[in-house]
């Protein structure tokens, strides 16, 4: 039987998007969480050169980043449902719309959370507001595409786990400010200027539902 491990954060929105794909291909995992056990995050450290979460670790093979890791299952186990299509122009729009997704997400953990600190330099209402525009324009784009109940084609792809879990994750950062159980990053990236647009949040609404969805960032 294959070992598999994912070393990753429970309310990670790039987590999720790796425990979505793994429950769309029917694949199973040891769930390691490197925020709730400091062992595991010194394991994942000492496996992957860029030290972030997720990594997962496939009988000895060891992927770093959600869409690197989406990639080789979707390779390691050809008889899985796919999440990128293999189809020329659906493959590129999926592509193009995870890209913006990525873009966006990790601008505001940037700006909101790694970098923040430099909020009080001079140069640094340019330099935001510059990058958060950016993100704006991102998470816009993947807005336009939300006309239909999937983003790409008629079936669920990597372009629907990564909108649904950064969605639920950026909508639900209120709340968790709300309720105390926010991190100070999530309180940083909640005074900048960035929200999910009504045409995506309506859109996440119809998949919400989803048993997998549900299960994984409920
Ligand atoms: N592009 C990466 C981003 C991963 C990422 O930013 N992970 C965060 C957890 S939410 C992390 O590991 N942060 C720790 C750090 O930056 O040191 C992916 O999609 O996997």
């Amino acid at each position: 039987m294959t070992m598999r491990t994912l070393y990753h954060i429970e309310v990670s929105t790039f987590s999720r998007r790796v425990r979505l794909v793994l429950a769309h291909k029917g694949l199973e995992a040891e769930l390691r969480d490197c925020r709730a056990d400091p062992a595991n995050l010194a394991e994942m450290k000492r496996l992957s050169a860029i030290g972030m979460m997720p990594v997962l670790v496939d009988d000895g093979h060891v992927v770093p980043d959600s869409g690197a890791i989406a990639h080789y299952l979707d390779d390691a186990y050809p008889d899985t449902p796919r999440v990128f299509p293999r189809e020329r122009e659906a493959l590129a729009k999926a592509l193009a719309i995870t890209s913006a997704i990525e873009f966006a997400m990790t601008t505001l953990v940037d700006v909101g959370g790694r970098y923040f600190a430099l909020s009080k330099d001079a140069a640094w209402s340019e330099v935001s507001s510059e990058r958060i525009g950016r993100a704006r324009d991102a998470i816009g784009f993947v807005a336009e595409q939300a006309t239909g109940k999937f983003l790409v084609g008629d079936q669920w792809s990597a372009a629907d786990i990564w909108a649904i879990t950064s969605t639920l994750w950026v909508g639900g950062m209120a709340a968790r400010a709300a309720q105390g159980t926010a991190t100070q990053h999530v309180l940083q990236m909640l005074t900048l200027d960035f929200h999910i647009p009504d045409a995506l949040a309506a859109w996440a609404k119809q998949h919400e539902a989803r048993p997998d969805v549900r299960a994984i960032c409920g």
